[in-house]
């Protein structure tokens, strides 16, 4: 395939309540919707780098910038190109997953469109619903965490992931936990604590949590590896993996017994297969982290998420759970699942009167 024309649309969508971490809170998701012309259709798929960097090195306009200055200008070079060597041509540009996922993506959903075949299909997808957990932020008293989880609960999600943070931890996990002891449980601190928190984070053990999401620094696996060690909770890895490469590593230095696969943050769809692959083989649960992404990226990873590896509910919630109104058709969440899309491509349809009515800004490059 060759890309003709690509458009950047710049748009904010509100978060229907504030989403706290240990690094930042957001009102808004800010969305780069990147819409590839292609000789062979139209692909779609969003960028799902935050607007800072913040959870990882990338960040929104950055990702526009070197998906324009370089890696464009490297796929015109290699003219006609095959999706799978994607990431082979980009390969010289180190570093930007989020940056080379967006491109990829669109340019998949452009290839599966023409071909007729659905992202689960081209996957290897083995089921047709999906498991939903909810990730669930800090919040500023433990009363009003406990009514946003029984929300959630009531709602139906199967996993609650409560974040933490230091100061935020032991005595709300402890009481969500006390309020629904047979709910699957887990948490993520996006890298708040640090090797000298080893101790005290394994007061976490008494409360049976399916996983310790990323408590440490991303380069320190070793500490994961020190604290893992220790610990009856898994240690899962979410900020640490940027690679299939990355994933076998902290694996064999036993980092890490679980991984959270967002697409993004490994380089794309492809790679997130691969380390699914490898994670089966060898017996390592994996499950489908998520961004906020709205319905184009909430579509590619549900579909993901359907690959028969992906053992524990992932962070694939309802539409509703982010948005009043999302730039496609909703994911509706149904017996505590959603519906894997069965169209075309990323399978869902982009509403773009909408989308275009919430646009800041635009930007295009023809190739
Ligand atoms: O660490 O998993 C994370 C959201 C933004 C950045 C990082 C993370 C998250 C989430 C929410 O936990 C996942 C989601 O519901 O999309
Ligand atoms: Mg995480």
């Amino acid at each position: 395939m060759k890309i003709e024309k690509i458009e950047f649309i710049f748009a904010d969508l509100p978060l229907v309540r504030p989403f706290q971490t240990s690094f930042s809170t957001q009102t808004v998701r800010h969305l780069v919707v990147v819409k590839a012309h292609t000789n062979i259709g139209i692909g779609w798929s969003e960028c799902v780098a935050m607007a800072e960097p913040l959870y990882s090195s990338e960040y929104l306009a950055g990702c526009v910038d070197v998906i324009k200055t370089f890696f464009l200008p490297a796929l015109k070079q290699a003219g006609d190109f095959q999706v799978s060597e994607i990431s082979k041509i980009l390969g010289p540009f180190l570093g930007h997953p989020m940056a080379k996922a967006a491109l990829e993506t669109a340019c998949l959903d452009a290839q599966l469109k023409s071909e007729k075949r659905s992202f689960a299909e081209f996957f290897g997808a083995t089921r047709t619903k999906v498991d939903c957990g909810v990730s669930v932020g800090i919040s500023s008293s433990i009363e009003k965490l406990e009514e946003e989880v029984a929300g959630y609960i009531a709602e139906g999600y199967q996993r609650i992931k409560l974040k933490i943070q230091p100061g935020w931890d032991i005595k709300p996990v402890g009481r969500i936990r006390e309020l629904y002891p047979n709910t699957l449980m887990q948490v993520d601190a996006n890298q708040a604590y640090t090797r000298a928190d080893i101790g005290h984070l394994l007061q976490l053990d008494q409360f049976d949590l399916l996983l310790n999401e990323q408590p440490l620094h991303e380069h320190d696996i070793v500490g994961h590896a020190k604290l893992a060690a220790k610990s009856k909770t898994p240690v899962c890895l979410d900020e640490s993996i940027i690679s299939l490469q990355t994933a076998q590593d902290a694996i064999e230095l036993k980092a890490t017994s679980v991984i959270n696969i967002k697409p993004g943050r490994v380089g794309g769809y492809l790679e997130s297969r691969a380390i699914h692959d490898f994670c089966k083989e060898i017996g390592i649960p994996v499950w489908c982290g998520g961004m906020l992404e709205s319905g184009i990226g909430r579509a590619a990873n549900v579909a993901l998420a359907a690959l028969d590896g992906f053992k524990l509910p992932g962070d694939t919630s309802a539409s509703n759970r982010y948005y009043k109104r999302d730039i496609t058709e909703p994911f509706v969440m149904k017996n505590g699942q959603l519906d894997v899309p069965k169209k075309p491509g990323i399978g869902v349809d982009i509403d773009e009167d909408f989308l275009n009515s919430i646009a800041q800004k635009r930007d295009e490059v023809k190739l």
